[in-house]
């Protein structure tokens, strides 16, 4: 059956691969299944269509046959289920790395979130310059907590998981601000993250899409 997913038109990012589409392209890459892509626009995500997909106006969203999906974690945890590679046979095992993506999803990436929005969107407050170090100093608590936890491992808890695919994807989003320079074992996690060919392939494809346009 045909997966397509929707994504921006043209991401923000120009090409960073730091939309959420990028974490579901990696799924499917690490599993192996083809997808198309259908591009939405800014006005498009707020037309009744795309609602019905995505309540709430966003990308990315996942369907398959009759089976409308939305919401990252969601999507993600499906491709998962459906098929090998992502989640292991053991059923603790699973649960564990069912559990690193909620921790992923919950814990670790709303205050990286809070980070970005006091930059971008609060920056020119009168109080940002006091808020900053506050908000940077619970990302800080997340990162040094996950940094002990992984230690010298690979990864989170055995062989690579759902679990590791959405965590490396949340730290992506911290990078720029250079917290992470701190915690060398996360920034060598990331990098392994990023040198799997299923990440790579997936980078590429929202690239293509992305790409700013040529001096
Ligand atoms: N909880 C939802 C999920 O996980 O699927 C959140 C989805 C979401 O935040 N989607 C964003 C969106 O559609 C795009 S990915 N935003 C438009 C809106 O809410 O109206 C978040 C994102 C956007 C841009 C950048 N960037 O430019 O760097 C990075 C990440």
């Amino acid at each position: 059956m045909t997966i397509t997913i929707t994504t921006f038109e043209r991401s923000p990012d120009g090409g960073k691969g730091l939309a959420r589409d990028t974490r579901v392209r990696w799924a499917l890459e690490e599993v192996g299944q083809p997808y198309e892509v259908r591009l939405v626009s800014f006005k498009g995500m707020t037309e009744p269509a795309h609602l019905a997909l995505q309540p709430f106006g966003q990308i990315p969203t996942y369907e398959e046959g009759d089976l409308g999906l939305f919401e990252t974690g969601a999507i993600v945890m499906h491709i998962a289920q459906r098929h090998a590679g992502l989640l292991p046979d053991d059923a603790n095992a699973r649960a564990r790395a069912i559990a690193w993506m909620f921790a992923a999803l919950s814990t670790v990436e709303p205050p990286i979130l809070e980070l970005a929005n006091a930059k971008l969107l609060e920056g020119d407050k009168p109080w940002s310059a006091q808020r900053l170090p506050l908000v940077e100093d619970r990302v800080r608590s997340r990162l040094g907590r996950l940094s002990r936890r992984l230690g010298d491992a690979r990864w989170l808890d055995g062989a690579f998981s759902a679990g590791d695919l959405m965590m490396a994807s949340v730290l992506l989003r911290v990078r720029a601000s250079g917290l992470l320079d701190d915690y060398p074992n996360l920034s060598a996690y990331l990098a392994r993250g990023e040198a799997r060919p299923a990440y790579k392939r997936a980078f590429a494809a929202q690239l293509a899409v992305n790409r700013p346009p040529a001096d």
